[in-house]
């Protein structure tokens, strides 16, 4: 076999990488490529090993008299489907029927589906689990600069920069091979990193880990804004000029000077004062080599990640970072698709090409496009986790459709969405392998992964990728596509294809004109190595590797300030639960575990779950290496092994959340939304700890 060309199915690095085929299996070659530079990480090396999962599933599964999940046809289990959504609509409503996408999902899957519920199933409620991932940092980059694109920039523009602030983000284990980009920063004593705990990326940046109080990330960037205005250290030709008020920017950090910040965070004056001035002696106003400031997850799942990352784009705007050549600031998409899947329409509020569903003269063009009349169209639905909330309720909807998401693991608070899926009178589940959720289903149907498909993916820094087919599906294996062309068939609704390449041309039209412009960019464009960054507004147009260099999307041009100001974490410390549960990742496994849990070599790297705890507290309260310890918080309880390091806080647990059934710490998480964004509170909530005689790993709501 040649040699395939392609991506890795995980994170939004996109590693590129070849597919050979050695004797008996598939392997994974790295192949150079900017944002991986011929790395991969221990995920991406061992990846093939989802593709023969000993229970990868092959055939329709349908729920007999019996409640047992047992072999169908693909045309018994799409027919059956049909007819249950008929029936509900007809009783129900429209709206009773839901749908919850991917950010793994291509974009063919993510605009498909999109308009699978729009066209087909005429519902609004649809919405997908970048709601859990992405959504703070897309909320205020849209009201900052008027666009959403994580990185507007290439993330190698980072490769030359004097100083890189990390807010929440542990690159080290999420994307290892980035972690080359942020050698210059470090090289010259300029890669700050905060995060409650001493993670593998905060260890990169020495004396510069600023281990805030979880959840104090606001405090802490309104603090380091009000040294850098304070101290002269401002850009403020730039701020004049490329912003709309800058007067709201000092306002808005006059009072968070650095010793009322170190009571708010832990993290002393001192270093606030340092961290500021080392940040803003790279900036180009001061002649440096460039200045980053970048979020990730610790700063965006949080009741308020709206507005600490709105704190931090006023930092970088402090600063006169944004669209200057090799500074900025950007926000690390994390889903291999998180870029794609958000711009396309699978979102509530969204039409494809990143256009809002409230929009009429948007809402003229796509049903243009998809050959409806725009009034029937549905309007915007409810966000992720209140569309969860409803599900099974007297008005909410009574059947769901899961494409690309785990939510019986990574969804906050799982006793409710446990008992909101019970409700429901039909569960379907399209996955590559039985997931906790598809176990659950009335109907699962088994989908094609990487490997095994064509189509494109959006990388962290919005470029466009394509994946290509290396080997054939396994049995009876479709594509999501063919669900969608399946059930809007049996429907009633022409217009769906199964082949990607023709969903794609559909998607490149409708995106036209819009903010997330493909139209510019084809499959044989890819194919030739075109690097395309998005938008591509026609075919001659090169992409756009780099935004706001003259202006931003918004209606003047200019960034808009938005004040914000710190609150504390919702389900905050009390007598009763006085330590933070933060939440998080590990290098070895992805996501829910749904597929890394089925890797030998990373089930053998980390088997299970754990608690992060500091020796003080662990001898405080007896509990020695690897005993098991009771987490306890307003939601649940849950019992898990303890790892006692001085890593943490020692007012903070860490645990990571790819483990499912008794090892699911969304158990104890708070579903507390974001206002703007509709972000669960997974990276903070108050916990009780104690020493549990119980055996390890058991749990109760
Ligand atoms: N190995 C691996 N890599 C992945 C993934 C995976 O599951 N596994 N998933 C991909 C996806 S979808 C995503 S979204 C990205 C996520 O990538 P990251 O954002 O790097 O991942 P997390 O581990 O969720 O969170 C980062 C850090 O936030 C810290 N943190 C917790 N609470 C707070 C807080 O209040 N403030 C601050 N400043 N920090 C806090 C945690 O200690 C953690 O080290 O990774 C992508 N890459
Ligand atoms: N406590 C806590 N919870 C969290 C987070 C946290 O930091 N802390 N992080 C959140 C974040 S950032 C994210 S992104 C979410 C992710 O959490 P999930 O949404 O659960 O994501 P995955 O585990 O990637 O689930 C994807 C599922 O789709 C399947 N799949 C893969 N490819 C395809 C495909 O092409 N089609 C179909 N139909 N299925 C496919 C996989 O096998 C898997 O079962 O978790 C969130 N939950
Ligand atoms: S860093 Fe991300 S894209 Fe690269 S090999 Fe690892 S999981 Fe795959
Ligand atoms: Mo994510």
């Amino acid at each position: 076999m040649t040699p395939v060309a392609t991506h890795c199915p995980y994170c939004a690095l996109q590693c590129a990488t070849h597919l050979v085929e050695q004797p008996g299996a598939l392997q994974v070659r790295p192949r150079d490529f900017p944002t991986n530079q011929g790395g991969l990480c221990r995920k991406g090396w061992t990846a093939p090993d989802v593709l023969t999962a000993p229970d990868r599933l092959t055939t329709p599964l349908v729920r007999n008299a019996d409640g047992v999940l047992v072999e169908a046809s693909w045309d018994t289990a799409l027919d059956f489907v049909a007819d249950r959504i008929r029936s509900l609509q007809l009783a129900y409503g429209r709206d009773s029927v839901a749908v919850f996408g991917g950010g793994g999902l291509t974009n063919e899957k993510a605009y498909a589906l999109g308009k699978f519920a729009r066209v087909a199933l005429r519902t609004a409620n649809v919405d997908y689990n970048g709601r859990f991932c992405m959504s703070s940092a897309a909320a205020a980059t849209n009201r900052a600069f008027g666009i959403d694109r994580g990185l507007p920039f290439p993330l190698a523009d980072l490769g030359g920069a004097g100083a890189v602030l990390l807010v929440g983000s542990n690159l080290a284990d999420t994307m290892p091979p980035a972690v080359a980009h942020l050698q210059s920063a470090r090289d010259a004593g300029g890669l700050l990193v905060v995060d409650p705990r001493r993670s593998a990326t905060a260890a990169l940046s020495g004396a510069l880990h600023l281990q805030a109080t979880p959840g104090t990330d606001l405090a802490l960037v309104l603090s380091l804004t009000h040294v850098v205005l304070q101290e002269g250290l401002a850009d403020t030709a730039y701020l004049r000029e490329r912003t709309d008020d800058p007067d709201a920017l000092i306002r808005s950090t006059a009072a968070w000077w650095p010793e009322r910040a170190e009571r708010v965070t832990g993290v002393p004056a001192a270093t606030i004062r340092r961290a500021a001035r080392v940040l803003a002696a790279a900036a180009p106003v001061h002649g440096g080599a460039g200045a980053f400031i970048l979020t990730g997850r610790g700063a965006e799942q949080h009741s308020k990640g709206t507005d600490t990352v709105t704190a931090c784009i006023n930092l970088a705007l402090a600063l006169g970072l944004p669209g200057r050549l090799g500074s900025g600031y950007g926000c690390i998409t994390g889903q291999g698709n998180g870029q794609g899947g958000r711009e396309h329409g699978q979102k509530a509020d969204q039409l494809p090409g990143y256009r809002s569903i409230s929009d009429p003269a948007a809402r003229a063009y796509v049903a243009g496009v998809w050959g409806v009349r725009p009034e029937d169209l549905p309007g915007p639905g409810k966000s992720a986790v209140e569309l969860i909330n409803s599900l099974g309720t007297d008005a909410g909807p009574k059947a769901l459709l899961v494409h690309g998401s785990n939510l019986l693991v990574s969804a906050p608070h799982l006793a409710s969405v446990r008992d909101r899926l019970a409700a429901l009178d039909l569960l379907v589940v399209a996955d590559v392998v039985p997931s906790e959720t598809a176990l659950l289903a009335d109907v699962v149907f088994p989908v094609t992964q990487w490997a095994e498909e064509d189509g494109t993916m959006t990388s962290l820094e919005g470029r466009v990728l394509r994946r290509r087919t290396a080997v054939a599906a396994p049995g009876q294996v479709r594509s999501d596509l063919a669900v969608f062309a399946g059930l809007a068939d049996r429907l009633g609704v022409a217009g769906f294809s199964k082949d990607p390449q023709e969903v794609f041309e559909e998607l490149r039209l409708a995106s036209a004109g819009g903010r997330a412009d493909y139209s510019g960019i084809t499959w044989d464009r890819l194919d030739a190595g075109e690097a395309l960054f998005w938008p591509v507004p026609h075919v001659e147009h090169p992409g756009t590797p780099r935004l706001f260099a003259d202006r931003f999307a918004t209606p003047d041009g200019r960034a808009q300030v938005v004040p914000v100001d710190h609150r504390p974490v919702a389900d905050d410390l009390n007598a009763g639960a006085p330590m933070y549960l933060v939440t998080g990742r590990l290098l070895q496994h992805y996501q829910s575990g749904a597929q890394t849990r089925r890797v030998p070599e990373l089930v053998e790297a980390e088997p299970e779950v754990f608690a992060e705890l500091h020796p003080r507290v662990a001898a405080q309260l007896g509990i020695a290496d690897g005993r098991p310890v009771r987490l306890r918080t307003a939601r649940g309880s849950m019992v898990l092994p303890a790892r006692v390091t001085t890593d943490v806080r020692p007012d903070t647990v860490f645990v990571p959340f790819h483990f499912g059934g008794v090892g699911a710490v969304n158990e104890l998480t708070n579903d507390v939304l974001d206002p703007v964004s509709g972000m669960p509170e997974f990276k903070a909530c108050a916990v009780q700890v104690s020493a549990a005689s119980l055996p390890v790993a058991e749990v109760s709501a």
